[in-house]
């Protein structure tokens, strides 16, 4: 579709102004809120990201394109109408520690508050201490880590162990992903699950609940 196309080039060029006017008129035009995500403002992520990769752009445009990304995430969010979900629960979702990068997250939580869980969104950069800290003051049912670097991931399974040995009582369960993440790291660090996108981050979300948590409560 033009308009999504339109998005992506526009996202790429770091041009939120334009990008906010063709998301509302992608949404004018009833195109779906998951359609302008995956198919505009992520597409042009992905061009800036190989093109990242390739030095071919360096981070002041990375981080302009990042802006645009948002600014045409701020549009879309209103229009994710949670939806009714009997399976209620409360998320705790962060960055760890010593990673910067937030959208990918951002956009996994937009798609579970869509699917009505309650998110908190303890931001980037997360420590141990804080996801536990977080962990005690929110009593969540999960607890979702996301990274981006492979000098990051590891940090994960730190994170993980000691959540694991704080929930004695109530089963907190562990999500985790991000683009170097993988099934079979997530199994190697014990994680209860991962999910390569926002849409099976929600799936996972309810086949875990349904599984574990229901059970226990
Ligand atoms: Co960074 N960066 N970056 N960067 N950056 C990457 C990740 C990189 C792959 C680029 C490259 O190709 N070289 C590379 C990592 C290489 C590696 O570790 N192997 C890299 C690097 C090296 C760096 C710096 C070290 C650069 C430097 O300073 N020299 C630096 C590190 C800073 C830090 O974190 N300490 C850095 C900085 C930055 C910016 C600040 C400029 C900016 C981040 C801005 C921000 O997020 N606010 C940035 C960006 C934007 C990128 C790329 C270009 C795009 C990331 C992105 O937003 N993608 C990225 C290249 C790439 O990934 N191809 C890159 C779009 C987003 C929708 O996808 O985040 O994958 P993603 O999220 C997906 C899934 O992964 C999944 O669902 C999301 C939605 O579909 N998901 C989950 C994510 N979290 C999940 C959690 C879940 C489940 C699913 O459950 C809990």
């Amino acid at each position: 579709m033009k308009i999504l196309k339109e998005i992506a080039n526009n996202v790429e060029k770091g041009d939120s102004a334009t990008v906010k006017e063709l998301v509302k008129k992608a949404l004018s035009q009833k195109i779906e809120t998951e359609e302008i995500l995956n198919s505009g403002l992520v597409k042009g992520m992905d061009v800036i990201g190989v093109k990242f990769k390739n030095n071919e752009v360096f981070i002041p445009e990375v981080l302009i394109a990042t802006r645009a990304m948002k600014a045409g995430m701020d549009i879309i969010e209103p229009y994710l109408t949670p939806e009714k979900n009997r399976y209620k629960a409360k998320i705790v979702m962060g960055t760890v520690k010593g990673d910067l990068h937030d959208i990918g997250k951002k956009i996994v939580c937009m798609m579970l508050e869509r699917e009505g869980y309650e998110i908190v969104d303890i931001g980037i950069d997360v420590s141990q201490k804080e996801f536990l800290r977080a962990m005690k003051r929110e009593n969540p049912d999960m607890i979702g880590m996301s990274a981006l670097l492979t000098t990051t991931m590891a940090y994960m399974k730190e994170i993980i162990e000691e959540v694991k040995k704080a929930s004695v009582k109530k089963h907190v369960k562990i999500i985790i992903g991000g683009a170097p993440i993988t099934q079979s790291f997530a199994d190697e660090i014990k994680a209860d699950g991962y999910a390569p996108d926002g849409a099976s981050a929600a799936d996972l979300v309810k086949n875990l609940l349904k599984k574990y948590i229901y059970q226990f409560k």
